[in-house]
């Protein structure tokens, strides 16, 4: 492909849906005024999410401009966010449901470390919640580059914001796939993860991989499927459903490992396979290369075999 070929113009030559097209260039733009936000808004928002959780100011700001955008967009008939408590409705309509964490890694935004936006794509006709019905997923990382990397169901590609076109990510690879696997992240209290995930943890040390952990799973997943590799937040004995949610974090990212040539579990089965209980339902999310992930079901299998026989 010729050089500096822009999102739009990958998309179009693609032949994606023109609305699907518009909707990802769409918010692909809005990075520069969220870039141009951050040090304005390092803080805490003096709110508290649904979940209790505190929200910092540019978790609810990011929220509210990608989600009044979209509602306006006439493209989008709902969103489900990370930062709200209920699925809200445009007036207008539109061909896609989207789910998104909008500022996912938050907590890295005083430390200046790697954070970004997720976002999974289904059609309006589809409810929004069953990873396989996805027709799309994307993430925008915000490090020292300001990176998108995305899946339409044919591979993924990843682009780069450059001087060339300033409002515009240039394309830097496609086809990209997990390489040999060299480094895992973990998350959690490694004193309270189930055995059988410590087992495996175990097994990736045996086999050389390195440990690298930045506390955002964009920027973590980002470094796997860069670098190859694991990872997880898993099960502990005290939260047996790890702490990330499976509509707006897990199944994008589970989508675009698989379009990688990775693989997901929540220990038994793939994550785009689990039908979520509730929107903002919690699972263990085990995402890399396929073959660790095969080995981490086999683990957990032999486990769950060994309860059930005493
Ligand atoms: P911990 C960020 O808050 C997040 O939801 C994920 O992005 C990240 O993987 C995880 O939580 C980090 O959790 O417990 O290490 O702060």
């Amino acid at each position: 492909m010729e050089k500096n070929v822009t999102l739009k113009d990958y998309l179009s030559t693609k032949k994606v849906d023109k609305d699907l097209t518009e909707l990802i260039t769409l918010l692909s733009s809005l990075v520069i005024p969220i870039r141009e936000e951050f040090p304005h808004r390092l803080g805490d928002a003096g709110t508290k999410n649904i979940y209790g959780e505190d929200q910092k100011a540019l978790d609810v700001w990011v929220n509210d401009l990608l989600t009044q955008k979209m509602l306006d967009s006439g493209l989008v008939k709902s969103v489900i966010s990370e930062e709200l408590p209920d699925q809200v409705f445009s007036e207008k309509g539109g061909k896609f449901n989207v789910v998104m964490d909008p500022l996912d890694g938050s907590s890295n935004v005083k430390s200046n470390n790697l954070f970004g936006t997720i976002i999974g794509i289904y059609k309006a006709k589809d409810k929004p919640g069953l990873g396989i019905k996805q027709i799309a997923a994307f993430y925008k990382l915000y490090g020292p580059n300001t990176t998108l990397v995305m899946s339409v169901g044919d591979g993924v590609q990843e682009f780069i914001r450059a001087r060339k076109n300033v409002n515009e990510f240039i394309l830097l690879k496609e086809g990209v796939t997990f390489p040999e696997p060299k480094i895992y992240g973990v998350g959690g209290n490694p004193d309270k993860w189930v055995p059988e995930f410590d087992l495996f943890v175990k097994l990736l040390r045996s086999k050389g991989l390195k440990l690298r952990y930045g506390g955002s799973f964009v920027g973590d997943f980002n470094q796997i499927l860069h670098h190859g590799g694991f990872f997880g937040y898993p099960a502990t004995l005290d939260k047996p459903k790890g702490k990330l949610r499976l509509v707006f974090e897990g199944n994008p990212m589970a989508y675009i490992a698989e379009q990688a040539g990775g693989s997901s579990s929540v220990g038994s089965k793939n994550l785009l396979d689990i039908d979520p209980i509730n929107i903002d339902s919690r699972v263990p999310v085990y995402i890399g290369n396929k073959e660790l992930i095969v080995s981490l079901e086999d683990i957990f299998k032999a486990a769950r075999d060994a309860r059930e026989y005493y």
